[in-house]
């Protein structure tokens, strides 16, 4: 299905859902996550340092690379994906926004009340007794592979860790509910950026279109969602959202 084919049925759409991953951050410069890390960080495997495993074995190693991807995410702005999806909001009788990204760009953007299932980087929490912790002060970039102690917990001295979602770990109940019940509600699910490998959130575009949603792609490359997808949109989310934005309320 065309671009202009797929404006349509958001065009017509009661209520839509955006599902976003690490792709729609790509262009801000944030790496996504099964992208082949650069510099020293390459050494590691993204998915085995996002473990409480990881967390255990070697804390410092852990919150070292979370605090340099809260820094890299502090330093870079929005881009016009994010923007769109924003803009999309105010077009649309209803829009419920999820996404599994840790990082803060649709807020930035403007866009409200985002369902985060992943879980944020700015939002660090003791590891032993869950008490939220505030977000250390990080006067600079630290380097990158930097080993850096994890701050303690003012309550009980346990270390603190990031407030993201770990492999082997349960997702925030709430976030997994309200996303379920859009996406079996919605009548177009928009998809964007996410290689649709990561469970039990790559079910919420599969669970819209067994529900009869229209479910929209936005993906330079092909996915496991592809079959499931009424549009599938290659190319990167800063060009095809804004377009797809456009088409629909030109
Ligand atoms: C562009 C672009 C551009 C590039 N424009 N696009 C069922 C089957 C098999 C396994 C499981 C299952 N159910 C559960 C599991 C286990 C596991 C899992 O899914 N494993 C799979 C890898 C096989 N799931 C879990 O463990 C989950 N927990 C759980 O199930 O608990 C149940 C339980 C029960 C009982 C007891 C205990 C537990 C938890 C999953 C947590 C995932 N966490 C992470 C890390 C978060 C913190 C961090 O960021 O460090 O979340 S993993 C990582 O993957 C991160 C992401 O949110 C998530 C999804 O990745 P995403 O966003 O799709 O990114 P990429 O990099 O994969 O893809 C980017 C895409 O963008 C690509 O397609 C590019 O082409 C595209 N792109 N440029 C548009 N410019
Ligand atoms: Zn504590």
């Amino acid at each position: 299905m065309a671009l202009n084919d797929a404006a349509k049925l958001l065009g017509q759409a009661r209520h839509v859902v955006v599902f976003t991953g690490a792709g729609i951050s790509a262009e801000s410069g944030v790496p996504t996550f099964r992208d082949a890390l650069t510099g020293l960080w390459s050494r590691f495997d993204a998915q085995s340092l996002a473990t409480p495993q990881a967390f255990q074995e070697d804390p410092e190693l852990v919150w070292g690379w979370y605090e340099w991807r809260r820094r890299l995410v502090q330093q870079v702005r929005p881009n016009h994906g994010h923007l769109a999806v924003a803009r999309l909001a105010a077009h649309v009788p209803q829009l419920t926004l999820i996404t599994q990204n840790v990082d803060d760009l649709h807020e930035r953007a403007g866009s409200e009340a985002a369902v985060h299932l992943h879980g944020s980087l700015f939002a660090p929490r003791c590891a032993t007794c869950s008490r939220p912790t505030p977000s250390p002060a990080t006067p600079e970039q630290p380097a990158e592979g930097r080993r850096i102690p994890p701050p303690r917990c003012a309550h009980c001295g346990g270390p603190v860790r990031p407030g993201v979602v770990w492999f082997g770990e349960q997702l925030p109940e709430e976030a997994l509910f309200a996303a379920a019940q859009a996406a079996s509600q919605c009548d177009v699910l928009l998809t964007v950026g996410t290689s649709g490998l990561v469970y039990p959130a790559a079910e919420i575009p599969r669970l819209a279109a067994r529900s009869g949603a229209a479910v929209l792609q936005v993906n330079p490359e092909p996915t496991p969602l592809d079959p499931i997808a009424t549009a599938n949109l290659r190319g990167p989310a800063a060009e095809i959202l804004p377009a797809l934005v456009s088409a629909a309320w030109s």
